[in-house]
Parts: C-alpha cells; sequence; structure tokens
C-alpha cells in the first residue's frame, strides 16, 4: 500500500444530525496510546470539534468521540475515538478499553526522546490485548515546537520502517495534518474491511452502551472544519 493508494480513496464525513439515522455497514474502535503529556486528549480535540487546549488536564481514565463516513462512496463506517490516559497510574483502568479495537495511534512528542523511547512499550501493550491484529499509525506531534525537537523525522522513520508502521507528524496546536492521520487510519482500516470480506468487523458490540471514563471537562462538540497538508510516509 502506498501514500497515493490511500490519499486516492474518497472519504465523505456524514455530519451530524445526519449521522444518527444512518445505518452503518461497520463500526471501528480506535485508540490512542502514549505517554502522559505527548498530546492525545488535544489531537482528538482538534480533530472532533477544532479545539487546542493550552493548558490540558491529565486524562483519567478513557473516553470516546464518534464520527460517521462514507469511504470510497461505498460503504459507512463509524468510527469510535478512544482518548486514553497516558499515567502509568490509570493502566489497569484503561488497558481494560485497548481491547477490540482495530487501529491505534501510538503518539510520542518529537521534543520528548523519553515518549519516543516508550512507543515500543505502548505497540506491545495494544498489540498483546488484540493478538497483532490492529492496524498501527505512529504519530510524532507537536511539529511546531520543532527548535526544540529531540527526535527527527528520519530517525522516527527509520525505527518503524522495518515494522511496515506509517509515520505522521502533526501539530494539535497548528492544526497540521491531524485530520490527514485520523482519515488515513479511517481508510486503511476500510482497506483492511474490503480484504477479509468484512467478516473481521464485529467490533464494538461488547461494549456497546459504554461511555468510556473520563473525569476530565472534554466535549462531544462535532463542528470540524480542519484541512492542511504535507503528509507522512507508509
Ligand atoms: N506546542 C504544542 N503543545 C501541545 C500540542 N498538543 C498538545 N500540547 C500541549 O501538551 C500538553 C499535554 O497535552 P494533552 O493533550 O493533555 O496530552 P495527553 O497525551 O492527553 O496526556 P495524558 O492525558 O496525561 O495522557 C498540553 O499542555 C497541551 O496544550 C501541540 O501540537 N503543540
Ligand atoms: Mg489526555
Amino acid at each position: 500500500m502506498t501514500n497515493t493508494d490511500i490519499e486516492e480513496i474518497p472519504l465523505e464525513e456524514i455530519s451530524p444530525p445526519y449521522h444518527e439515522n444512518i445505518k452503518e455497514d461497520f463500526k471501528l474502535k480506535i485508540v490512542l496510546l502514549g505517554d502522559s503529556n505527548v498530546g492525545k486528549t488535544n489531537l482528538i480535540s482538534r480533530y472532533i470539534s477544532n479545539k487546542f487546549e493550552e493548558n490540558t488536564k491529565s486524562t483519567i481514565g478513557v473516553e470516546f468521540f464518534c464520527k460517521t463516513f462514507k469511504v470510497n462512496k461505498d460503504k459507512i463506517i463509524k468510527i469510535e475515538i478512544w482518548d486514553t490516559a497516558g499515567q502509568e497510574r490509570y493502566k489497569s483502568i484503561t488497558s481494560v478499553y485497548y481491547k477490540g479495537a482495530k487501529g491505534a495511534f501510538i503518539v510520542y512528542d518529537i521534543t520528548s526522546k523519553k515518549s519516543f523511547d516508550n512507543i515500543n512499550k505502548w505497540i506491545d501493550e495494544i498489540n498483546e490485548k488484540n493478538n497483532n491484529e490492529v492496524k498501527l499509525i505512529i504519530i510524532g506531534n507537536k511539529i511546531d515546537l520543532d527548535n526544540n525537537r529531540e527526535i527527527s523525522f528520519e530517525e522516527a522513520k527509520n525505527k518503524f520502517k522495518d515494522k511496515n508502521i506509517p509515520l505522521i507528524e502533526t501539530s494539535a496546536l497548528n492544526d497540521t495534518n491531524v485530520n490527514e492521520a485520523f482519515e488515513s487510519m479511517v481508510k486503511i482500516l476500510y482497506l483492511e474491511y474490503k480484504k477479509d470480506g468484512g467478516k473481521n468487523t464485529n467490533l464494538l458490540s461488547e461494549q456497546k452502551g459504554e461511555k468510556g471514563i473520563n473525569l476530565n471537562e472534554n466535549k462531544n462538540n462535532e463542528n470540524d472544519e480542519n484541512k492542511k497538508s504535507i503528509l507522512c510516509c507508509f
């Protein structure tokens, strides 16, 4: 699969309130993992509601947000995007929610080598809960802080080249590549669905009705209109 293959798949968002009345062909659970403070919550709030907060509180537990798409003029896909807490002390709560994920973003902060070094740990965690069947994308966030960069794009790319994991650099603050990251994931999962004939996609039934656990004040304001570019390496 190349970058161009992914980019060329049409993706049409079905905005509220219309998404309520549409029956999806399948639902997908996507989780964001990574150390505390790398920007997971802000990536999601930028994507879902086009908002950024300077001083976000650390996430406690988990919470999810929904979007509906028509992909490739073909299938209706609903995605649940699950935000998780990066802090070690909440691991026992959050790791329960890794199960059933079809896609996962592993996020690091390009100004924090430590968060980059921990990526493999997060990959192991998500794989362990899902029999290595999760599609992964690595996100290097905070590229607006390029002057404080500790991990070059090249270094990151080389680290994951052999594992064939796509990498994308983003800024939740500047709204750079955030849409692209989420849309790429939806398209990758769509292709996966097509590949196995739609068999392996009963993802959410065991978690129906759950809203996650989050004591923070995230809001699900479905009002995104963010579009930027420069992409990544696939
Ligand atoms: N400069 C810059 N700061 C960012 C960016 N994304 C997030 N931040 C800041 O980084 C801090 C942490 O962001 P969060 O989104 O709360 O991080 P998190 O990964 O959700 O952290 P946990 O919930 O503890 O796991 C906040 O102060 C954000 O404002 C970014 O793209 N650029
Ligand atoms: Mg958070």
